[in-house]
């Protein structure tokens, strides 16, 4: 409450350009945050980080250390020694797992500021995580500086105690539309778990190209991965075994889980292309770098179709460590009702026998074998007759409406890249909705979490992927995250967020609806 209230203040002076009084001011004030956490306690002096400084890491917390040290070293120029005990009145970031604490959770975290130190407490290494994020934002911006900067390293005293509403807080890339690198997929997992995103979706296949190795059909990456396969014959590529199971580690040193998804039965041309016994006449299909959809489907009363799809199902439940795996399941318009049933009767039970939890756009709420899988809603409409009846049988949520979630949405007439067929989504209408009431017939127990997919139709590069993602992916994570919503406070503290991005080159959408900070 007083935390967003300063912040408030803050956001005033900023907008009327009456610049904020220089003496005893703590550069950022407790609360100021993305995502807003749960309680916080601003009280006492803070805590200056110094050439002294020591990160202190008992016993398995070492890889939470490592990134916070990674984190603070190129901006400070300190060094930072990790050490397993501090020294008796050395200042230090102190991380520690404690056994038990009912107020956070698995991914909560305690994080109290006083002069002699800064100390995170959690249950677990993600709860560590979470904090050394919050951590890192109450630093001034010029901590993301990636060469040493002359600043005082000040953060805010008090206390913080935090945890997230939902369990499942995602993003999406679409590889698929145009391939993107790995490098280009790491720096993207750096920048989405900052926001405490701890899952990351992969779109690797559709009707222009396949973008993940799978040994057994080995021309679906040699035909389906070549130069040309990108929208408009642009690019290509894809992922080899080693490269998928290398991000995956990635992703897991930043507590971010990888879920694959095969799309199927439709989006499934660039497969056809490269196996024409997937048809069910034989012949090949022309390669489509259009970006039509619903037109190709598997053949499905063709054996040949299962052992498809179970050979890759078990490769890719194989390098896939997450829980989750993705079979797709959206517009499929070139597939009968009839045909649609019959192929998730089939295809929904094998993702569970190779051990993992089914997942699909919501579509597959259709079929009765998804009572135990995972429905993530993309439809516009407040309600939806098929999803509630699944629900009720079992089926948990995850929440991506396309009017307000997907982040490959224009944000006005005058955005150069992007798609616009749901709507103009500005930072406004990416916030402003509750994912635990937006669907009739889907409680909030039934949701498992939030995800903001990016499609690639338009998006070529790193750059592109960057301004169609920020600043809405922070809204979509605080939906996530946050017990509060509130505007005021979250356009003040995205706009004090703004120069982070800036110093780490990270080329955001700098959206009129925010009052950004310039210093
Ligand atoms: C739809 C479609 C995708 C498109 C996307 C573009 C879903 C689930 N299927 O979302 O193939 O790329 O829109 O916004």
């Amino acid at each position: 409450m007083r935390a967003s209230l300063v912040a408030g203040l803050a956001g005033v002076l900023l907008l009327t350009g009456i610049p904020a009084p220089a003496q005893a001011q703590p550069a950022v004030s407790l609360g100021s945050v993305l995502p807003a956490p749960q309680q916080v306690r601003p009280h006492g002096p803070g805590f200056r980080l110094g050439a002294r400084t020591v990160i202190e890491a008992p016993g398995g917390t070492r890889v939470v250390a490592d990134r916070l040290a990674e984190a603070l070293r190129p901006a400070t120029g300190f060094r930072l020694p990790i050490v397993g005990r501090a020294g008796r009145g050395a200042p230090a970031i102190s991380l520690e797992l404690v056994r038990h604490d009912p107020r956070l959770g698995d991914e909560g975290y305690r994080l109290s500021v006083r002069p002699g130190g800064v100390a995170i407490r959690a249950t677990t290494n993600a709860g560590l995580f979470a904090g050394v994020q919050t951590l890192r934002q109450l630093l001034p911006a010029r901590i993301d500086a990636t060469t040493p900067q002359r600043a005082a390293w000040t953060v805010p005293g008090g206390d913080i105690v935090d945890r997230p509403r939902f369990a499942y807080r995602g993003a999406m890339l679409d590889l698929a539309r145009h391939f993107h690198t790995p490098d280009e997929i790491k720096r993207y997992i750096d920048e989405i778990s900052r926001f405490k995103i701890n899952y990351l979706h992969l779109h690797l296949s559709d009707d222009q190209g396949w973008r993940i190795q799978i040994d057994s059909w080995p021309r679906l990456t040699a035909v389906g991965g070549a130069p040309g396969t990108g929208v408009d014959g642009a690019g290509g590529g894809f992922l080899t075994t080693s490269d998928y199971r290398d991000l995956v580690a990635y992703a897991a040193g930043r507590f971010v889980t990888v879920v694959p998804e095969i799309d199927m039965p439709g989006h499934v041309n660039a497969a056809q292309v490269a196996y024409p016994e997937l048809t069910c006449d034989g012949q090949a299909p022309p390669p489509r770098t259009d970006t039509e959809v619903g037109y190709s489907s598997l053949c499905i009363g063709k054996e040949v179709t299962y052992r498809f799809v179970e050979d890759v199902i078990r490769e890719l439940a194989a390098i896939t460590p997450g829980p989750y795996l993705h079979i797709g399941g959206d517009e499929a318009h070139a597939t009968t009702d009839a045909d649609y049933l019959a192929f998730q009767a089939r295809v929904l039970p094998l993702v569970s026998r190779y051990g993992k939890v089914a997942y699909g756009w919501n579509e597959i709420a259709a079929s009765p074998a998804a009572a135990g899988a995972i429905a993530q809603y993309w439809g516009r409409a407040r309600a939806d007759a098929t999803l509630a009846a699944a629900v009720a049988d079992g089926t948990k949520v995850i929440m991506s409406p396309a009017n307000v979630a997907y982040l490959d949405q224009k944000y006005d007439p005058s955005t150069p890249l992007g798609l616009s067929w749901a709507g103009y989504i500005e930072v406004r209408t990416a916030y402003d909705w509750d994912p635990g009431t937006h669907l009739e017939g889907v409680p909030e127990e039934a949701v498992l979490g939030v995800e903001a997919p990016l499609w690639s139709e338009t998006l070529r590069t790193l750059d592109d992927i960057e301004f169609m993602a920020f600043p809405r992916l922070p809204a979509i994570a605080e939906l996530g995250w946050s017990t509060t919503r509130d505007w005021e406070s979250f356009r003040t503290r995205l706009g004090a967020y703004g120069p982070r991005w800036t110093a780490r080159g990270v080329g955001f959408h700098p959206s009129p609806q925010i009052p950004w900070s310039t210093a």
